[in-house]
């Protein structure tokens, strides 16, 4: 699309230049007649690396080229410039965004270089990484930040894109003559892959050295159960840089890569987390786990305040101080009797009348509507990896003010122009029970096949009427409350008491396709920045219609009236009942989502499962609604 329509309304007030002029110490924006004035012209490319500035770098680049080959100028002059904004981006004193332009300048000089470069017999690059996505997994963001990171401090990278079995994978590795290999991948699922992967490796006596990545992947997993399994070199990388330190030391002869010699400084919290979680007990684990069980805590990469975190925890903990237990005998499958601890959640709340019965599909929703459940924070922290560092909180909120909100209206405004996101919604309400750790959802006995997926056109007041459709299994906590994500749902024995049925909520969401398609169009134009910021935008605005639809659920079910005022405040669960994903800590089966598509059918918006039960398009969500006023996230361990 219409990167023509794109040059026609170029903005001139550039929100990340003006970003730059905030960290003038390590950065700054200058103007071409005056910034680079006194400076030798190697002096003056170096600067410009450092400040991503592309404007008049083709006459600084014919400059040098009188003295230098275009080759010595890459490496001498340009990667000294590169490496000046690594060692900024591992001191806090650069961030993402910035490193991002200074890439796109790199590949613009590689670029106007090429064609002065002699055709030599051989690599030229510093090193060769084959890097892929693993099996099933759909997502590319963190992969393609580490090819940009990698590629443009020297090495070559062959990127196989997402979705990648190993034996695409190893074939890269011989045919392009690898140095190592890198596995990416978001979910938990992705991290089996890796462990499989390695142990097939493993078994053919491979020792091509790897390096792992992703969301879900934790340093501890990959020190102390992977390494077990592949005799080969391995490290974990907490983030792109990461990537490129590996490389670093894989081509100057560290062997022992994954030694603690690049663990940093989150890294070496992350570790010390999991260890207090192994070795907590009793009234401290309460504690540790009260942690988990927020979302943000779940992973120390998470970027929130110490108050933010300590208000929550504090009241996590006060929540935890007086939970009732109940102790309950079971039968077991043996025919033998066992006594279970469970939470003893009241079930005295009103169950909602939901509009309607069945399912429904939404396809005409306002793209505003949908961005005032955007979440900034997660967008300019978690995405666009805008982080206060060593600034004070003033100059940090001045710099969102002034630089990142007008970045954010210009994106918006872009991505409503190109028509990128398209948000559709696909969501049911069904009769349901609680068994035990099962939620049973109902359906009527007489529905007829062609009413499943739509709204039912029958009562569900009888019980008699309803028979078993689906059944989840949910984990208990094995300590704490015991809770289970089964007990927000009315008891069997109770529904049937009261002659009623409980109601389950189902959603599944998406902004569309053309996300995915319009990102990797600025990925592959090496506009970095830009797809940084487009990706951030639309991976966040699936998330907030997500949000605008649980917000849509609680009104139809009656139950939005104390929903907290104050945005932040309803993102941190400030309403009555929880949104739960698939692949969350109180529903960690991500293979439950074919259940969740066998009672709403997401295909109908064209979201579709992968064999690893990813959702494609990238920009999508699914969820479990629960009403009960206790239902929180919680975590299991
Ligand atoms: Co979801 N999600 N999400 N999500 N999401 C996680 C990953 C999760 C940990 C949240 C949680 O439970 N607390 C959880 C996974 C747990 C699990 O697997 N069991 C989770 C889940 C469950 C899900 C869904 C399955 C939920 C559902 O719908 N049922 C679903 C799956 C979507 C799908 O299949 N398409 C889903 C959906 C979503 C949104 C769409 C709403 C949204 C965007 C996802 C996206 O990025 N496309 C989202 C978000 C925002 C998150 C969190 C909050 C942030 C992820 C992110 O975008 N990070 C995440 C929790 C968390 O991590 N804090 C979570 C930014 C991105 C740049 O980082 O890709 O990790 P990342 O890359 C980093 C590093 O990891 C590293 O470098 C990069 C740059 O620093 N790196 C490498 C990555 N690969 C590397 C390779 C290397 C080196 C470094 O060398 C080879």
């Amino acid at each position: 699309m219409p990167e023509e329509s794109n040059r026609e309304l170029v903005c001139t007030y550039d929100p990340l230049k003006e970003f730059l002029a905030h960290y003038a110490d390590a950065k700054s924006t200058k103007s071409e007649s005056t910034s680079y004035a006194g400076m030798t012209v190697e002096e003056k490319l170096k600067q410009r690396i450092i400040d991503g500035d592309k404007l008049g770098l083709d006459d600084d680049l014919r400059e040098a080229l009188q003295t230098y080959s275009a080759l010595q100028i890459i490496n001498d002059i340009l990667l000294g410039g590169m490496k000046v904004v690594g060692d900024l981006f591992g001191a806090g004193e650069m961030q993402l965004p910035f490193v991002l332009q200074s890439a796109e300048t790199m590949k613009a000089a590689v670029k106007f270089l090429e064609p002065y470069m002699e055709k030599v017999e051989g690599e030229q690059s510093k090193g060769v990484m084959v890097l892929a996505t693993v099996k099933g997994d759909v997502h590319d963001i963190g992969k393609n930040l580490v090819d940009i990171i990698l590629t443009n401090n020297g090495y070559r990278v062959v990127n196989l894109g997402i979705k990648v079995a190993l034996e695409p994978m190893l074939e890269a590795v011989t045919r392009e003559h690898a140095d190592a290999l890198g596995m990416s991948g978001l979910l938990v699922k992705s991290t089996a892959i890796m462990k499989e992967n390695l142990e097939v490796m493993e078994s053919r006596n491979i020792r091509i050295p790897v390096v792992l990545g992703g969301a879900a992947l934790t340093r501890k997993f990959v020190e102390k159960d992977l390494r077990a399994l592949y005799k080969g070199t391995l490290s974990y990388a907490q983030d792109a840089f990461d990537g490129l330190h590996f490389m670093e030391q894989l081509k100057g002869g560290v062997r022992a890569i994954s030694s603690p010699t690049v663990v940093t400084r989150e890294a070496a919290a992350e570790l010390e987390f999991e260890e207090e979680l192994d070795n907590a007990t009793g009234a401290e684990s309460k504690i540790v786990m009260a942690s988990r069980a927020l979302p943000w805590l779940q992973h120390p990469k998470k970027t929130v305040s110490a108050s933010e975190k300590s208000v929550e925890l504090e009241a996590l903990q006060e929540e935890i101080a007086d939970f009732p237990i109940a102790v309950e005998r079971i039968e077991t499958a043996e025919g033998t009797e066992k006594l279970v601890r469970t939470s003893k959640t009241p079930h005295d709340n009103p169950v909602p009348t939901p509009p309607f019965w069945g399912s429904r599909v939404v396809e005409d929703i306002k793209i505003e509507k949908v961005w005032e459940y955007l979440n900034e924070v997660a967008l300019f922290r978690g995405q666009w990896q805008m982080k206060r560092g060593k600034r004070s909180v003033e100059v940090f909120e001045k710099q969102i003010e002034e630089v990142a909100r007008p970045k954010l209206a210009e994106l918006k405004l872009r991505a409503k122009r190109d028509r990128m996101l398209s948000p559709k919604v696909v969501y049911g309400y069904f009769p349901c029970w609680a068994e035990g750790e099962d939620l049973v959802v109902l359906k009527p006995r007489s529905l007829a096949t062609s009413q499943i997926y739509d709204r039912w056109d029958l009562s569900v007041s009888s019980l008699n009427d309803l028979e078993e459709w689906k059944r989840f299994t949910f984990p208990r906590q094995p300590t704490a409350r015991r809770l289970c994500l089964a007990d927000f749902y009315l008891p069997k024995e109770e529904a049937e008491r009261r002659n009623t049925t409980d109601v389950v909520a189902f959603t599944a969401v998406t902004v569309g396709l053309e996300a995915s398609r319009y990102t990797k169009k600025l990925f592959e134009a090496n506009e970095y920045s830009d797809y940084l910021f487009m990706h951030g935008l639309s991976v966040e605005t699936a998330e907030a219609l997500a949000e605008y639809w649980h917000k849509v659920v609680r009104t139809e079910l009656g139950i939005a009236g104390n929903d907290a005022k104050d945005m932040q405040r309803l993102f941190s669960q400030g309403y009555q009942g929880s949104r739960y994903s698939f692949g969350y800590p109180a529903c960690p089966n991500l293979e439950d989502q074919t259940k969740l598509f066998e009672l709403i059918r997401p295909e109908r918006i064209d979201i579709t499962l992968t064999e690893e039960y990813h959702l494609e398009p990238e920009q999508s969500t699914t969820a479990i609604v629960a009403h009960h006023p206790q239902a929180k996230y919680f975590s299991i361990k």
